[in-house]
């Protein structure tokens, strides 16, 4: 049973290395955390991963919303990942045809490829969009890894049924290049496959635009093996604090998960 085996065997059971690299790194840092930096200003973004960095297991971004995008950020960004030893993951949701994909993770303003270990990817198109990726992959020679979109956390997402169970088989048949699912439920038996579940906030059950949240214990009951929290860190009065408080309650929820 997936949930109840420990990181660090899990490690060895992933085909992909960067998520035996990622299931070690939680083992060793004692975390489960994603953070989402949703932030608009790079300095903002810099901070807070300088700040959370020792505490996360990934960092998440949507570099489509920073105002003040360069390459200088991302190589702060990197040397920051490297110093408090996180991955970073640009949550891009690849969702087009395989050439279209293919181009927008390697050019343009933002060069993906470059820079992410992780990439989030919608299955919509079909399997080749992995292909594709694996195409733009190219050249690069740091591991790479992407996580399938299978299941959304908004009220009233169409990725259900059918949809969901392709995604899942999906994952599963590509998982030297995939590392994991995004879903809010126990999908995937694999053992070396992560379950990467957003919507979880301590203080809110929704953010009024249907994003819709759960508690730390909750999620991980529910299989998240990575939380990904937002809003919950970002908003705080007090960064750090609300990432230890997130840290501590998911570490605990995972730990008391493996043992009962
Ligand atoms: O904690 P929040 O609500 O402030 O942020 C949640 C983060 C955002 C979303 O873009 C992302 O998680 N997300 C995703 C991901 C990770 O792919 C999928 C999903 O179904 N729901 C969701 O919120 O950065």
């Amino acid at each position: 049973d997936r949930l109840k085996l420990p990181y660090c065997k899990r490690a060895k059971l992933a085909k992909n290395p960067l998520a035996s690299k990622l299931l070690e790194l939680m083992e060793s840092k004692q975390t489960n955390l994603c953070l989402a930096a949703d932030l608009k200003k790079t300095d903002a973004i810099l901070e807070l991963a300088n700040t959370a960095g020792p505490h996360i297991a990934v960092l998440k971004t949507h570099v489509d919303i920073i105002e003040d995008f360069n390459e200088g950020f991302i190589l702060q960004l990197k040397d920051l990942a490297k110093r408090h030893k996180f991955l970073l993951m640009e949550d891009r949701k690849f969702g087009d045809i395989g050439n279209t994909v293919s181009l927008q993770y390697r050019y343009g303003l933002y060069k993906i490829a470059e820079w992410a270990d992780l990439i989030t990817v919608h299955p919509i198109s079909g399997a080749s969009v992995i292909d594709a990726l694996k195409k733009g992959m190219k050249n690069i020679t740091e591991p790479r890894g992407i996580f399938l979109i299978a299941e959304m956390s908004s009220k009233g997402t169409l990725t259900t049924g059918d949809y969901l169970k392709s995604a899942v088989s999906m994952a599963e048949e590509a998982s030297n290049l995939v590392v994991g699912l995004v879903c809010q439920s126990n999908l995937s038996a694999q053992s070396g496959l992560l379950q990467l579940t957003p919507g979880v906030q301590l203080s809110k059950s929704d953010d009024g635009l249907d994003q819709q949240y759960n508690n730390p214990e909750t999620v991980i009951n529910a299989g998240a093996d990575l939380a990904v929290v937002g809003r919950g860190i970002t908003e705080a009065s007090n960064c750090l604090k609300a990432a230890l408080e997130y840290k501590r309650q998911l570490w605990n929820a995972y730990e008391k998960r493996i043992n009962s």
